[in-house]
């Protein structure tokens, strides 16, 4: 089992998941989600008996800053936006409905796909560093791996509306007060500490019942329209020149100039 972006630790029966390109802020590349993808479907299997995971990203500044702008601009040309999204889709599901326990812990920058990670996870440990926002309008796009319907669900429909509308980020009090993180803590170790006593809290119950609840849980929330409309809208805007603009204003370290083409 060797990943290129991913590290993986066993400590005191729990498993640590560190999506780790730290000079690019974790930044979800394709490679990583394939990655991702491989650890949750068969490569867990690998490491026996573990009460839950913790997943994390590398450096102090960020969980993860989104997807990968650099790569995604070439989405465009491609056209196949909306594959993608169902693909992110169908990874980020895996995670969701894990038999065992994941808490997103995250310290810096949670935005776009880095926000809808977090939000796939089971729990949400954050430090008073920690950011959250789904800023795809900025480029041009809407959120792609479940932000316009996980959003919703932890904070509201108002709230989440004002978050994918606007694009600007909230803090780590905020996203506590609005109940999009379980736990704010001061720094790194005490938020690394109250994620692993959690994990350890559950790991003391039966398995099957942790199980079973996520499943029960989970099931109130599946909405294959939601997420099918997502998918679609978001293939949409990937092939617009709003979105080559946005894209390349990033790159560019630049302003956006949309035409609302
Ligand atoms: N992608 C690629 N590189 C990134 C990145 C990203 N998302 N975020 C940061 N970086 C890189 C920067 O380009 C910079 O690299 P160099 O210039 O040094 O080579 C390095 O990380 C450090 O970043 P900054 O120099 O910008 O650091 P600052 O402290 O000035 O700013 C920041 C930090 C987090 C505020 C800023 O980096 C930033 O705004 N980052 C972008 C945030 C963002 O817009 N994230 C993406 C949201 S859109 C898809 C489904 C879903 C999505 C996409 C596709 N499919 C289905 C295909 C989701 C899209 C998103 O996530």
């Amino acid at each position: 089992m060797s990943y290129e972006n991913l590290l993986v630790e066993d400590a005191n029966g729990l498993l640590y998941l560190t999506i780790n390109r730290p000079k690019a802020l974790n930044a979800l590349n394709a490679a990583t989600l394939g990655e991702l993808e491989r650890f949750f479907t068969d490569d867990y299997r690998q490491h026996g008996q573990f009460h839950g995971i913790i997943l994390t990203g590398a450096g102090d500044r960020a969980f993860v800053a989104g997807a990968d702008i650099k790569e995604f601009l070439g989405i465009a040309e491609q056209g196949d936006g909306e594959k993608m999204a169902r693909r992110g889709h169908d990874i980020f599901f895996l995670i969701e409905n894990f038999h065992r326990p994941v808490v997103a812990l995250v310290d810096g920058y949670a935005l776009g796909g880095g926000c809808e990670l977090a939000m796939a996870c089971h729990l949400r440990v954050a430090t008073q560093q920690a950011r959250f926002g789904q800023p795809e309008v900025n480029l041009g796009i809407i959120p792609g791996y479940g932000g316009t319907q996980r959003l919703n669900q932890y904070i509201g429909k108002g709230k989440a509306t004002e978050l994918i509308l606007t694009g600007n980020p909230i803090d780590a009090t905020e996203a506590h007060r609005l109940g999009l993180v379980n736990y704010v803590l001061p720094d790194r170790e005490t938020a690394r500490s109250k994620a692993e006593e959690l994990l350890q809290t559950i790991g003391a119950k039966g398995p099957l019942a942790i199980r079973e609840s996520i499943r029960a849980i989970n099931a109130y929330y599946a909405n294959e329209h939601g997420y099918g409309t997502e998918a679609r809208a978001f293939g949409d805007t990937t092939k617009t020149a709003d979105f080559r603009e946005g894209a390349a204003a990033f790159v560019e370290k630049r302003k956006a100039n949309f035409r609302g083409e």
